[in-house]
């Protein structure tokens, strides 16, 4: 008996140096402790001792539990130690290291140049107004004095939706205004950007699709000197306080009189120079006096008020303003480009 125990001792603590895993730990302590364990399975036999050797063998087996619960006890605590080892060393972070750098992005140009003019607007008393872009050949013709057999209104420079030519992509964002001065009596003071559509050829400045800021202020005893005043002042928010401003005859349907806005060119401030093309001016923008037919069409007499309209392409401002040669790099998305601005 005293050798079975001395060799389950032995096959034990063998076994226990060779345990890598704390499962197997577990199976080992049950193999040898357990109720069905080696060690139980001698001590099954004491009942084959003499009265004198039961104490004896009875201490011995004791013993040997004793050493073995210590020595998986010990082992169990060694695996604990070289799993938390490993995995402090599997989640070490080096937090000296630099972090990883994220790409920022940057607002298109085209935008950039919009929030300017918002801000501007919106700092002089105007209200930013957006709208839909299929509308009524009725608000964007007729109602702005283009009438039937106007250059504007064919097929081949218009999108229409409608065989009749009724429904169509707005040309411009002058329909917005008439809703305006449908839904709302003077005084008006509102600025109208969004996208229109044109039957165009996409080249160096031109596209299918492009944007329009247009404004407009209908009050009592507005003129002309009110046009140029605040569009010289726009122009000089944008371009620099020593920005110098012009105004050139014009014709718009739905402004009378109209004029069209020149910055002095502010590379050769009039000379002439490859910037203004050998002008020394830079054409900014269309206004004019709201035409009275176009007050009447919205029920606000032109005899009690007046007021003022402008209109500008928004690329054309943006490709001036950031020196950019070609329409398309606006539209093409290409972030060589676009992360210049
Ligand atoms: C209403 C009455 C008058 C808007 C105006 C212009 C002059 C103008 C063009 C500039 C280049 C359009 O993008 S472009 O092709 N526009 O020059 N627009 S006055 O006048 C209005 C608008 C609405 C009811």
């Amino acid at each position: 008996m005293k050798e079975k125990l001395e060799l389950v001792r032995k096959e034990a603590l063998a076994a226990l140096a060779e345990v890598s895993a704390s499962d197997a730990l577990e199976a080992l302590r049950v193999k040898y402790l357990g109720k069905k364990g080696e060690l139980t399975a001698v001590l099954k036999q004491m009942g084959k001792l003499s009265a004198e050797e039961r104490p004896v063998i009875g201490q011995l087996a004791n013993e040997v539990r004793a050493k073995l619960e210590a020595a998986i006890e010990s082992r169990a605590q060694q695996l604990a130690n070289e799993a938390m080892a490993a995995r402090l060393l599997s989640e070490t972070v080096d937090v000296t290291i630099p972090g990883e750098t994220r790409k920022l992005g940057s607002q298109h140009p085209m935008y950039q140049v919009l929030d300017e003019l918002k801000d501007i607007f919106i700092g002089m008393g105007f209200e930013v107004v957006e709208d839909r872009e299929v509308e009524l050949a009725a608000y964007n013709f007729d109602r702005l004095n283009e009438k039937e057999g106007h250059p504007a209104r064919e097929w081949t420079d218009t999108f229409y939706f409608t065989e009749d030519s009724s429904i169509l992509l707005r040309t411009q964002t002058s329909p917005m205004q008439i809703h305006v001065m449908e839904r709302q009596k003077p005084p008006i003071r509102m600025v109208a950007p969004g996208r229109v559509y044109r039957k165009d050829e996409v080249d160096a400045t031109h596209s299918p699709m492009f944007h329009q800021v247009e404004g407009m202020v209908i009050d009592k005893g507005i003129t002309m000197a009110d046009l140029k005043g605040t569009l010289s002042e726009v122009a000089r928010q944008l371009y620099g306080e020593d920005t110098v401003t012009r105004f050139r005859p014009h014709h718009f349907p739905f402004t009378e009189p109209s004029c069209e806005m020149d910055i002095q060119c502010y590379k050769c401030h009039g000379a002439g120079c490859p910037t203004c093309k050998g002008e020394g001016w830079i054409e900014l923008l269309g206004a004019g006096m709201v035409h009275p037919t176009v007050l009447e069409g919205c029920g606000i007499d032109p005899d009690v008020y007046s007021g003022w309209a402008f209109g500008f392409g928004l690329e054309r401002l943006a490709l001036a303003y950031f020196k950019i040669s070609d329409l398309r790099l606006i539209f093409e998305n290409d972030v060589r480009f676009l992360e210049q601005f």
